[in-house]
């Protein structure tokens, strides 16, 4: 059932996306608006790549890839081969569907259109309804330090398969980036009723986004409850880096981890019943409910557990 209110999301990686999809089938049209991390965006053959952007795109339009986590499903991969065949790089695999998807926004950047243009434009034609935002339309592009030396985003976490620990992340251009404009009206706006930071990695999903000089802030600012889902269950992430992330760094994979780096901003943390016991010590109002979303119902329950958690804190005075 669609109930009216205005959410604004916090999204990176495939978690990210699981749950904006259950928020966008729960939330009436036009009342979600995601905001996507853009640090994994990189240059590969000369395209630009937005990893964080295209999942969240292709989850909300039914095209994701189910197996992969990433890319478009029913996929044809000639130009993977050819590429290949050509003595190409093949440790990026770039799907002949998806290749559009770069080479659309490649072009069109090209021309002077900004990025969050060409992402309305690509969900306009991929019937898209929730508004999905780019924290900025700067560049901000995530770099690990590693033992050896410092790494860019893709380098590490596909070229690498995210083995080497991570000492230290930076992410590049973060101090002159400026956050969209809509970003920032959509944070501001008096009707908004609920901002979800959805399960991603902290570091690399959410820490871009925030990082952007005025978007933490204006995070902070509102008025609306702002509720985090723990991208951990048990200590475990549910797929990807997050855990051995957070270890590497020393900060351990534990939900207070995650809460400590989000502590500024919480009205409200939403906890997998796994880690219910933890609550107390997290000094932050918590639910805890089933994180784990393999099922459309899954994420659905999800967004609708997370909802009534941001309407109790709302209507608590104080
Ligand atoms: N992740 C991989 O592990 N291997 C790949 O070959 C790969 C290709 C790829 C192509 C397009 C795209 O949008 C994402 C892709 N990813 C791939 C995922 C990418 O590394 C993202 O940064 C992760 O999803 C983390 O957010």
């Amino acid at each position: 059932m669609a109930t009216r209110r205005k959410v604004v999301a916090l999204s990176g990686g495939i978690g990210g996306a699981k749950l904006a999809l259950g928020l966008a089938r729960v939330l009436a049209p036009g009342d979600l608006t995601i905001i996507a991390n853009v640090g994994d965006d990189f240059e590969h053959l000369g395209l630009h790549v937005s990893p964080d952007i295209d999942t969240l795109v292709y989850t909300l339009a039914g095209l994701a890839n189910p197996e992969l986590g990433w890319g478009r499903t029913g996929e044809t991969w000639t130009f993977m081969a050819t590429l290949e065949q050509l003595g190409g790089p093949a440790w990026f695999r770039l799907g002949d569907g998806d290749l559009a998807m770069h080479v659309m926004r490649t072009h069109r950047r090209a021309q002077g259109v900004p990025l969050s243009t060409v992402t309305a434009d690509i969900c306009a034609a991929l019937g898209v309804v929730p508004r999905v935002l780019p924290a900025t339309d700067d560049s901000v592009r995530t770099r690990v330090r590693l033992d050896e030396g410092w790494l860019d985003f893709q380098d590490w976490f596909v070229g690498r398969r995210a083995a080497p620990p991570v000492r230290e992340l930076a992410f590049d251009g973060a101090a002159t980036a400026r956050p969209l404009p809509a970003v920032l009206d959509a944070l501001a706006d008096p009707e908004l009723h609920a901002v979800v930071v959805c399960p991603s990695n902290p570091l690399i999903s959410i820490e871009p986004i925030l990082c952007v000089p005025g978007l933490r802030e204006a995070v902070r600012a509102c008025t609306a409850p702002v509720v985090a889902v723990s991208p951990l269950i048990g200590g475990r992430a549910v797929k990807g880096p997050t855990a051995a992330m957070l270890n590497d760094l020393g900060a351990g994979a534990t939900v207070g981890a995650v809460v400590e780096r989000y502590r500024d901003l919480l009205d409200g943390f939403v906890l997998d019943e796994a880690d219910a016991e933890a609550a107390p010590a997290l000094a932050v109002p918590t639910i805890a409910t089933k994180t784990l979303m393999l099922t459309l119902a899954d994420r659905i329950r999800l967004a609708e557990d997370v909802l009534a958690f941001a309407d109790r804190i709302g209507a608590t005075p104080g």
